[in-house]
Formats: C-alpha cells, sequence, structure tokens
C-alpha cells in the first residue's frame, strides 16, 4: 500500500557475516546458544549478572554469565524465581540472540526526503533525535494539548515511558495485551468475582485433580510456570480435557479431547453447565453462601442440553455428561482455565463469563486446585509530584458510557481516535511506539495505516528493524534488556517475590536504555522534577530500601522472596465469610454489571458466519521456540524453527491436491494473498474445516536477514474483527482463507500480458 508515510527498508550491512554467524551455533542440545568455537567453559570462568527475561511476558528471573573477555556465554534460570523455579524455557535460554543479533537497530534515524522525493532515513545523533522528537511533542503540547499523545507500550521497559507521558499529561497508554488478548477474560471475572485473573495467572494449576483447557494450548503457549504446573498435575494423575478443534501438545497429553467445530465453545459451556446444575454436581455449599443468580441461571440453561450442544459443536452428548461428570468428581480441585489470548469471535467476554460460571458452581474460585488469591509486595514510587490530571482521553472518540466496564486503554480505540472523526473532541495526533510491533499485533493493517497516517508524528522505539519501524518518522533504537536495567519485577504470586535485572554486557552499537531515553526527553520537556535522579541505580536503590532490600543484595541474588502478609492463599477454603467485590457482594452468576449496561446478564449462544465455500476459518497460535513476531530473526531460534507452515486436514488437502511440504499462497475473504507462500502441513491433527498457522512470521522487511520472506503473516490475513460489545475486544478467529497453488505474483504479471 502506498502511504503519506512510505514504509522505509532500513538498510544495513553484514548480511553475509550473519548468515555465517548462523552456522557457528549448534541448535540442538544443553548449550544450543552457545559459540561452538569459543568452547567449553567452566561456572567458576563466568561471571552471573542476574536478569529476567524479555523474551515474553512471563518475565522468569535468571542469571546470564560473562566470560572474562566480556561475552555471554549462558543465561539460566534462578531456582528463587516462583515464575520458572529455575528452569527457562527454550526461547529464554535463546534470549542471547537478541544481543548478538547483527540485524538489530544500531543508532538512531530520521525520515528525510531526497530531492527526487524518496522518502528514506538518515543515521542521526541522540542529541538530533532526542531534540527532534521533544520538538514534535512540544509543538504537539501547545497546539492540540497533551492529551494528543498515545503511548503503545509493551515489556518492562515501557514503564519508564508511561512515566514520562503521564508526566506529559496525557491518559492515552496502551497495549495489544489487553484488546488483542486477554481484556475479555479481565472484565469476565470481574464481573463474576469482583476481581481479574492477572498475569501470571493466579490459577492453582499444579494442585488440579481436574483441569479443562478451551483452547488454551499450554505446551505451546509455553508460559514457563504454567507448563511446569501442568507436568506436575499429570504426574499426580490430574484429568486433562482439552477443548480444541486442533490436536494440541495438552490435547495428545489429555485424558479427553474434544475437537469442538470452532467458534461454538459457548454452547459446549452452556451443556456443561446445565448437566452440572440438572445431575445436581454442583458445590451446594459453595453455590448457596457465595453465590448470586442461581435460580436465573438455572431456567437460562434449562433447555440447553447436550443433545442441543451436540448440533452446534459436533461434541457428542455422552462426551459432554462424562466430562462434566469429571469435573464434579475432582470439585473444587477442577480448574477451567481461563486461557489468555482469548479475542476470538467477539463474543469473548460471554464465553469467558461461561467459563467463570462453570468455575463457580464448581467451587474452585479461592480454592485449592482452583485460583489462588496471589500477592505481590508492593514497591513505592520514587517520589515526584502528582502527574497532571488530562481533560480529554481516547474514549472521547466513542459516544458517552460506551465501554464503561472497560479500565484499561483499547489499542484500537487509540487508531479510532487518531481517524478523523466530526464528532470527536480528541483526535490525536502523536505516537510513540515502544516494544510492539503493531502491523504484526493490530489486526486489520490498513485501519493501523489509516490512523499512522493521520498523525504529525509517529516515534518508534525499539531493538530490531520490525515491520512497525519502517513507518516511523524517527527510530530510536534501544539497547536489549541483558544491556540494562529495568524497572524491578514486582508481579503477584503465591509467594511474593521482586525480580532484578542488571545489564550483564555494555550496550552494543549506539543503542540506549529506556531510563536513559525517558530522562532526556524530561529535560527537553521541562518535565525534570518527575525524574529527579541521576540514574536508574538511584530509582531502584531507595525504592529497594523501602522494603528493607537494597540494590546491593539484589545485585548478589536476583529474586528476593517475601512472606505474604495475609494467611489467605486459598481464601475460601472452610467457606469463610466473604464479600466479593461486585454489586451484591457475591458471586454474580447473574451479572447485575452487565444487565446495567444492557448487556445479556447471562452467556449465550449464538451462531456466527460460517466459511463460504472453499475457505476454511484461520485459527492461529503459538510455537514452543517463538515468542509472537519478535523473535522469528533470533538465529538460536531461528535454527530451531524457520518459517511456520500451514495445517490442513487431509481431506481438505486431497480434495485441492495440496502435497505435505508444498509452498502454496493463502488468500482470504477480502482478496488480500499472503506476501510470501507457506509450507503446507497436511495433518490429521486439525479439523477440516479450519486451518492453522503459528503466528509472528511471513517478515516483510529484508532488514531482517534472517525473518524475511519465512513463512507466512496470520496479521495480513486478518481483515476482519468482530468487535466484542462489553469491552471492544477485536475477535481475531473470524476471516477464512483459501489456497493458491500458483505464484499469484507470476499469474499478475500473466494477466497484465
Ligand atoms: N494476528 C495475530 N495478532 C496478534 C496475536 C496473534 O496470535 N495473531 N497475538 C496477540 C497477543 S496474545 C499479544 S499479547 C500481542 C503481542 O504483541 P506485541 O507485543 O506487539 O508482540 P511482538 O510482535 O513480539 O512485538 C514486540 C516488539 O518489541 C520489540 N522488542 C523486543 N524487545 C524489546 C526491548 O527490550 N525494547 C524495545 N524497545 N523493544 C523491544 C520487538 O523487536 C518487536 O518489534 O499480539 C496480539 N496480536
Ligand atoms: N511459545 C510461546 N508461548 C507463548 C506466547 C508466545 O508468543 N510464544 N505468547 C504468550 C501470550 S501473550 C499469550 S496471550 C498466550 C496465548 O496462548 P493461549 O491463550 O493458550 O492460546 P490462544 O492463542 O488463544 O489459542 C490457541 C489455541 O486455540 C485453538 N482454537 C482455535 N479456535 C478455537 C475455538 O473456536 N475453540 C477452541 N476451544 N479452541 C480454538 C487453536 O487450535 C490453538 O490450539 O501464549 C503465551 N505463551
Ligand atoms: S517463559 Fe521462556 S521466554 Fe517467557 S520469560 Fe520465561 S524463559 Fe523467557
Ligand atoms: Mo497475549
Amino acid at each position: 500500500m502506498k502511504t503519506r508515510r512510505d514504509f522505509i527498508k532500513i538498510s544495513t550491512a553484514g548480511a553475509g557475516a550473519a548468515a555465517l554467524g548462523i552456522s557457528a551455533l549448534s541448535a540442538k542440545g544443553l548449550n544450543f546458544f552457545e559459540s561452538k568455537t569459543d568452547g567449553p567453559v567452566s561456572n567458576e570462568d563466568l561471571t552471573p549478572y542476574p536478569t529476567y527475561c524479555e523474551v515474553c511476558f512471563w518475565k522468569c528471573a535468571g542469571w546470564t554469565y560473562v566470560d572474562k573477555s566480556g561475552k555471554i556465554r549462558k543465561i539460566i534460570g534462578n531456582d528463587e524465581d516462583p515464575h520458572c523455579s529455575g528452569r527457562l524455557c527454550p526461547r529464554g535460554t535463546g534470549g542471547v540472540g537478541m544481543y548478538n543479533d547483527e540485524d538489530r537497530l544500531k543508532t538512531p534515524l530520521i525520515r528525510d526526503t531526497k530531492a527526487d522525493g524518496t522518502q528514506y532515513y538518515r543515521e542521526a545523533s541522540w542529541e538530533e533525535a532526542l531534540d527532534l522528537m521533544a520538538e514534535k511533542m512540544d509543538i504537539l503540547r501547545k497546539d492540540h494539548g497533551p492529551e494528543c499523545l498515545a503511548l503503545f507500550s509493551h515489556g518492562s521497559g515501557g514503564k519508564m515511558m508511561t512515566d514520562l507521558v503521564k508526566a506529559f499529561g496525557t491518559p492515552n497508554i496502551t497495549a495489544p495485551s489487553f484488546a488483542q488478548c486477554r481484556g475479555p477474560r479481565e472484565v469476565a471475572f470481574t464481573a463474576t468475582f469482583g476481581e481479574d485473573v492477572m498475569s501470571p495467572e493466579r490459577t492453582d494449576i499444579r494442585d488440579a485433580k481436574c483441569l479443562v483447557l478451551i483452547g488454551s494450548h499450554i505446551g505451546e503457549n509455553m508460559h514457563n510456570g504454567q507448563i511446569q504446573e501442568m507436568s506436575h498435575a499429570i504426574e499426580n494423575d490430574a484429568t486433562i480435557i482439552t477443548v480444541d478443534p486442533r490436536l494440541s501438545t495438552a490435547a495428545s497429553h489429555s485424558k479427553y479431547w474434544l475437537p469442538i467445530k470452532p467458534a461454538t465453545d459457548i454452547a459446549l459451556l452452556l451443556a456443561w453447565t446445565h448437566v452440572i446444575i440438572n445431575e445436581e454436581l454442583y458445590d451446594k455449599e459453595y453455590v448457596k453462601k457465595y453465590t448470586f443468580g442461581f435460580e436465573q441461571l438455572k431456567e437460562h440453561v434449562k433447555n440447553n442440553t447436550p443433545e442441543w450442544a451436540y448440533g452446534i459443536t459436533t461434541i457428542e452428548p455422552h462426551i459432554i455428561r462424562e466430562t462434566a461428570r469429571e469435573m464434579a468428581a475432582a470439585s473444587p480441585r477442577t480448574l477451567v482455565h481461563p486461557g489468555r489470548h482469548v479475542t476470538w469471535y467477539g463474543d469473548d467476554t460471554q464465553r469467558s463469563r461461561a467459563i467463570a460460571i462453570l468455575n463457580a458452581l464448581l467451587g474452585s474460585w479461592g480454592r485449592r486446585g482452583g485460583f489462588y488469591n496471589p500477592e505481590k509486595v508492593s514497591l513505592p514510587s520514587f517520589p515526584h509530584p502528582p502527574f497532571p490530571i488530562p481533560k480529554r482521553s481516547w474514549k472521547d472518540a466513542y459516544p458517552p458510557g460506551k465501554y464503561n466496564l472497560v479500565n484499561e486503554v483499547l489499542s484500537t480505540g487509540i487508531c479510532d481516535a487518531t481517524i478523523p472523526n466530526p464528532d470527536m473532541d480528541c483526535q490525536l495526533r502523536g505516537w510513540i511506539v515502544y516494544g510492539t510491533n503493531l502491523l504484526a499485533s493490530l489486526p486489520d493493517q490498513r485501519k493501523t495505516l489509516e490512523a499512522i497516517n493521520n498523525l504529525d508524528f509517529l516515534v518508534v522505539i525499539d531493538t530490531m528493524p520490525m515491520d512497525i519501524t519502517g513507518y516511523a518518522d524517527i527510530v530510536l533504537p534501544e539497547c536489549t534488556y541483558l544491556e540494562r536495567y529495568d524497572y524491578i519485577r514486582t508481579s503477584p504470586h503465591r509467594e511474593p517475590a521482586l525480580a532484578l535485572r542488571m545489564p550483564a554486557v555494555k550496550p552494543k552499537y549506539n543503542s540506549k536504555p529506556n531510563w536513559w531515553i525517558a530522562k532526556q526527553l524530561a529535560n527537553r520537556l521541562g518535565l525534570e522534577e518527575y525524574f529527579k535522579w541521576e540514574n536508574i541505580e538511584e530509582v531502584l536503590d531507595w525504592q529497594l530500601k523501602q522494603v528493607g532490600s537494597s540494590l546491593e543484595e539484589m545485585q548478589r541474588i536476583g529474586v528476593k522472596k517475601f512472606k505474604r502478609e495475609y494467611e489467605d492463599l486459598f481464601f475460601l477454603e472452610g467457606l469463610p465469610d466473604f464479600e466479593f467485590n461486585t454489586n451484591t457482594g457475591k458471586i454474580e452468576l447473574y451479572s447485575s454489571e452487565l444487565a446495567n449496561e444492557g448487556f445479556d446478564p447471562m452467556p449465550k449462544y449464538t451462531a456466527h458466519p460460517e466459511p463460504p465455500q472453499g475457505f476454511y476459518r484461520l485459527n492461529y497460535g503459538r510455537a514452543p521456540m517463538h515468542t509472537f513476531s519478535r523473535t522469528s530473526n533470533n538465529h538460536n531460534l531461528w535454527d530451531l524453527m524457520d518459517e511456520n507452515k500451514v495445517w490442513i486436514n487431509p481431506k481438505v488437502a486431497d480434495l485441492w491436491e495440496i502435497k505435505n511440504g508444498q509452498y502454496i499462497w493463502l488468500k482470504n475473504q477480502d482478496g488480500v494473498i499472503s506476501s510470501f507462500p507457506i509450507k503446507a502441513r497436511v495433518t490429521e491433527r486439525i479439523r477440516w474445516d479450519s486451518v492453522y498457522m503459528v503466528h509472528g512470521f511471513g517478515h516483510t522487511d529484508k532488514k531482517l536477514t534472517r525473518a524475511y520472506g519465512r513463512g507466512a503473516s496470520d496479521s495480513e490475513m486478518v481483515t476482519k474483527v468482530v468487535l466484542d460489545p462489553v469491552m471492544g475486544g477485536t475477535g481475531m478467529r473470524v476471516s477464512f482463507v483459501t489456497f493458491l497453488k500458483e505464484d499469484p505474483a507470476r499469474n499478475k504479471k500473466e494477466d497484465k500480458a
């Protein structure tokens, strides 16, 4: 697409060297990230530096070992860490590939135009790039108000940028991890239990006797602690029930695999609810004491029999009954997992509500083997003046009252508030994008690009020349997590713990850490009083001293555990009196809050459109060795998996005469053709009505010397979304694809001839 902001392919040298570099590494075996040429080295010759991983959002704490020459030799887990119990996943171990990547952004870049009109990036000093960025922010503040700035931020480093833009005066701070990920779940669980699920999830998987996974593909979804706990549960003979149209890794370890017809889960959940109520399998005392709306729910599901659900889900009635009884037999140690990436079909808050309700009937919230009550260490912020109170926000782009139940900012809402609209009070005009590759993570790329083209400026802070970087006016190269301090990790868990990330090595090239960037900008914008410290060590040390630790101690131990303040890990064990943070003070089976907002107070099943003839529903998910689009160029992980494949059922493959391993192109319902071909994986492990691919491949920037053109991008194919009316999440499993066996580019040329 031709846009006002032409996509600029960031030029680089050294591609040949990159190719050689890969072959020097062994992909397999224990030390797969270590250079063979360096030879083995004993721990005595290495210095460990504490860190927490940034390859995904589980943030496992570990140690980076550096040899005497200053080379990183390995990264291992910290035994004290509740997130990882001493073991990192392959991605975390291979995280050093982010540091070593020769394709990294190396110096600030500024968009410029040549005499012939072509746009290009010129290398700039930090001084010049930051002056220009501050100047643009200042003009925006004076001409339109600070609220016209938005920050997209994902990952731990974004917190410093968050401080900066809050001091600047904007509330528009967002990440794709809400409206494209866990948002519906948080809204649904809050409506039901008065509290959300959080990250890491408060799920007591390790003690569960029955674990129900609804599309949660733990094992491919590699969130470390969950996998370890699931293995523990399996060793203890827990019953695993997996509902997935695909035989996922989790499904292959399950007693029951329910290969559900995609988009019909609510029908299954209602039928389970029906069986559990009608056969009186629910936890009667718990339900009586804690819940509100049981009689309404009973009436609501009275016709949702397994026979009714069979016609919708294709799951046989006796299997529905049997699995419901398994769940009840293990109750309250039955965990119906709430999932994480739950923005599927647009009725996701209601599906998550149905999951929450089932957990409530089984009495698992607040009980061992269900959901625990997490605690975190509250680390005070370094003293600063109060942030200004913004006068406007992204919500002004919508009619009053819309998305009342949402307490985070919608990333797609920021796009809506950036595209001019006559009724809107606050049009956003400047974006700072920190650590999120919006072209890969937001659906409907056309809309994202339309928003970008209405901006006065776009600044991208990244470590790599990713798809979003090419649209920036200013590109700021951040150093990787192995080269910097960040704020202390304080995430909640069974036991509260703190984890430190400190640099193991100096920043490569001309890259800088986020805290330095934020402070430099604050100085230029007259916001110095919010950053009244010399360096981040001072901030961390001050914060740690408030809770009886210090930077020096954390540098030695990396992770510090604290005693829980309250002995209430399982707070409903023994059925004590308890008031929930809902309108009724009860667990709301009937949601008064949803009813007040005009939504269905109890979930209903509605049918979703089916793929047209010759098209298949596009499903996507994770691979154990990659994280989204961020790792596909990491040479350690690329060695393990260098492209994605499209899973196709053999019946469909036969029909199309597609062979296993054959490269094909995908074309979606809107005529969008994948930029690159993708290999077919013909397998019985997927239903005939859908296809599946791993997210994060098919990069279009040649600068990514390994990832460019490898596999296809699901993001490119997701041009259609169904918005969740409750919370604005983008249902992204509503696109359909068909297959092209010939190179479409060649076809186009032939058409022209
Ligand atoms: N089509 C499709 N869309 C999806 C998903 C999907 O499966 N399919 N998944 C959804 C989900 S669940 C989520 S949570 C989101 C994730 O969305 P994102 O967080 O946007 O995920 P990534 O694509 O990994 O983009 C991360 C970006 O951060 C950069 N980065 C990595 N480390 C650092 C660092 O230390 N500093 C800085 N400044 N930058 C860094 C990477 O180079 C990359 O550009 O995407 C959502 N969108
Ligand atoms: N290795 C690795 N692990 C990760 C990540 C990563 O990038 N890499 N990202 C992390 C993040 S932020 C998130 S949010 C999670 C996401 O991981 P999860 O929350 O576990 O999964 P989803 O992406 O929602 O779901 C993928 C599964 O849903 C199935 N599915 C598709 N349609 C349907 C349907 O209609 N019904 C049912 N029941 N199932 C369906 C697919 O076949 C697939 O197995 O993973 C996390 N873990
Ligand atoms: S699960 Fe793996 S990638 Fe994610 S933080 Fe832990 S070690 Fe890193
Ligand atoms: Mo996510």
